[in-house]
């Protein structure tokens, strides 16, 4: 037995400021150094920042719960502002058969399909925009690839597809506290929820894509219409965002790491590893939260019950203790048990649809792009979530 120290340590840094927003690394290394879990004095959470414990606390999703929203807000104390994700915020078994069902869609299967078509449509991007050589690579390219990939992977016949990142906006801000950032992403509500809510209907979704098939589901009797509408959210909500800051992270890293990006063209097929060590390098999801669901003990600190704890990935990712030169972006290293993905139950449903998107997308501009280079000062994007760019305007040679 070990003894349990019960003063678990306090600090003032505020994960939500925009200086750690702006730069986290720092922030994260003296948060890890507290121990395996600290009060966040700012906020009245815990925080858990080192790579075994943010592990120990995925592993123990009954432990540490989603059913109460894994964002600083804790469902049981407010309500959410959105009809909860039946996958995201949500316990077994009501997860376990959600969660089924969204897996059926992304078989090996319909995945070595959209494969093809991510391939073709990789081709036609990296051509236009070495066409056009100078763009922002936020939006010409980070978000259009996914909006267009993934959107027709979903079957998204609405020609608002842009509403599905100002979506993801809301949904990733809205994981955070009711700052600024928040009541900004918010200020789309009245438009961007309705058109959300309609597009995931059936009668709204094409006969081919990956949202009708949830509605299977609907037909054998496992969900209601509803809430068969509100699982082909999660595509919308978990799906385009995510994706989109992964792509523009990359191409800030391989600009920082000219030599990355010149093995990188020695060998396309170094594209598989690249994503994963992007993921581990510049996370786009930084922060989840999970609630206690009874007093645990994490290292040898006692949380009680019933209290939100914040998981840093992007921390994990970077802890000396997990990684050699934690700092050093190098497609070449082992990256496996990166947390960028999350891990167990909860662990992205979509994580190789993700690879496919990207890897084709890596792939093509290794064997097309000579070189890339930035026009102008990249703006960081502030957000309660994830880590991105706001612009990144970058010329393609
Ligand atoms: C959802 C959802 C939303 C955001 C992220 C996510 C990373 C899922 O609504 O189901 O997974």
């Amino acid at each position: 037995m070990t003894t349990l120290q019960k003063d678990i340590p306090t600090s003032s840094i505020d994960p939500f400021s925009n200086e750690y927003i702006l730069s986290p690394y720092a922030f994260h290394q003296e948060l890890r150094q507290l121990g395996p879990v600290c009060y966040l004095s700012k906020w009245d959470v815990f925080a858990v920042t080192q790579y075994q414990y943010v592990k120990e606390v995925l592993d123990q999703p009954l432990v540490f719960c989603s059913g109460a929203g894994v964002g600083i807000s804790n469902f049981k104390k407010e309500p959410p502002w959105r009809v909860p994700s039946l996958v995201l915020e949500t316990d077994p078994p009501d997860h376990t058969r959600n969660r089924a069902v969204i897996s059926k869609t992304l078989s090996p299967i319909a995945l070595r399909n959209l494969k093809t078509q991510f391939e073709a449509e990789a081709n036609i991007i990296i051509d236009q925009l070495l066409e056009k050589r100078c763009f922002d690579a936020v939006k010409d390219l980070g978000e259009a690839f996914p909006l267009k990939v993934f959107g027709d992977a979903i079957g998204i016949t609405s020609n608002q597809r842009h509403n599905a990142i100002l979506y993801g906006n809301m949904v990733f801000n809205g994981l955070g506290p009711k700052n600024d950032l928040f009541m900004d992403a918010m200020s789309h509500a009245d438009e961007v929820n309705p058109w959300v809510m309609s597009a995931c209907q059936r009668a709204n979704l094409s006969k081919t894509g990956l949202g009708i098939q949830i509605y299977d589901a609907v037909d054998s009797g496992i969900l209601t219409e509803m809430e068969a509408t509100t699982l082909v959210r999660s595509f919308f909500s978990a799906g385009i965002d995510t994706t989109a800051h992964a792509i523009s992270n990359a191409m800030f890293s391989f600009v920082t790491f000219p030599e990355q990006w010149k093995k990188l063209k020695e060998s396309p097929q170094l594209a598989k590893p690249a994503f994963e060590e992007i993921l581990r390098f510049e996370s786009p999801f930084q922060t989840f939260f999970r609630t206690t669901t009874t007093e645990t003990q994490l290292g040898n600190y006692v949380i009680p019950e019933n209290e939100k704890v914040m998981i840093s990935m992007g921390s994990a990712n970077r802890d000396p203790l997990k990684w050699d030169k934690p700092d050093q972006f190098d497609i070449s290293r082992a990256t496996i048990g990166h947390l960028g993905f999350g891990t167990g139950i909860h662990g992205c449903v979509g994580q190789m649809l993700a690879r496919s998107e990207v890897e084709a997308l890596l792939q093509v501009m290794a064997k097309k792009v000579t070189s890339i280079r930035i026009t102008e000062e990249p703006k960081r994007l502030l957000h309660n979530t994830l880590r991105g760019f706001e612009s990144l305007p970058i010329e393609f040679i």
